[in-house]
């Protein structure tokens, strides 16, 4: 008789990592991103909400020069799905408001909304939901701004979990 191939350990460790798989692939698609602060409607998005939006990609080069092509959704347009003072309404005391960008290891950075109105800039701030055609791996998404102008990509924080909408006063 010959011995069966697969030892119990080896099960084991299969399951497990199947277990881990199923985990990860679940936090992506439950992770929330909040849009809070000075706003009108507080938004809570996951990435399946934002497939309704109309999907922007840009081709970036990372810092190791890199080609990547990011797409998503205009920060733009989910700024004014919440509510936030944009166009017309972007001027005299809101533009001394920013957001603040946060991400689930803490990392934060700042924008200006001119920095991301149309009516200031023609640069279109993403945040990105896919890289390269994949959905954005655990580390890096499932959301993450993406801004083709900066020359470094200190801005483009991955993992967003939250933006916050303020006055710098
Ligand atoms: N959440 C988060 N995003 C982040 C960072 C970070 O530490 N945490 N580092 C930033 C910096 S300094 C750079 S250079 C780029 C690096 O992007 P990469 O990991 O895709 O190369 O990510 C940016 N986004
Ligand atoms: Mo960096």
């Amino acid at each position: 008789m010959s011995k069966t191939k697969f030892s119990k350990q080896s099960i084991a460790a299969s399951l497990l990592l199947l277990l881990c798989a199923a985990f990860s692939s679940f936090a992506q698609n439950t992770a929330t991103l909040s849009i809070s602060g000075e706003v009108t409607t507080p938004l809570e998005l996951k990435s399946a909400d934002l497939a309704s939006f109309k999907q922007v990609s840009h081709k970036v080069k990372d810092r190791d020069g890199k080609e990547h092509e990011f797409s998503g959704v205009a920060l733009i347009e989910i700024l004014e799905k919440a509510g936030v003072t944009t166009g017309a309404k972007l001027r005299g005391e809101n533009l001394a408001k920013y957001l603040l960008i946060s991400a689930s290891d803490g990392y934060e950075v700042l924008y200006s909304l001119a920095e991301i109105d149309p009516d200031f800039t023609d640069q279109v701030i993403l945040l990105a939901t896919t890289k390269d055609g994949q959905p954005l791996a655990n580390g890096e998404g499932p959301f993450r701004i993406i801004t083709p102008n900066d020359k470094k990509p200190a801005r483009w924080i991955r993992e967003v979990r939250s933006i916050k909408v303020a006055f710098a006063k």
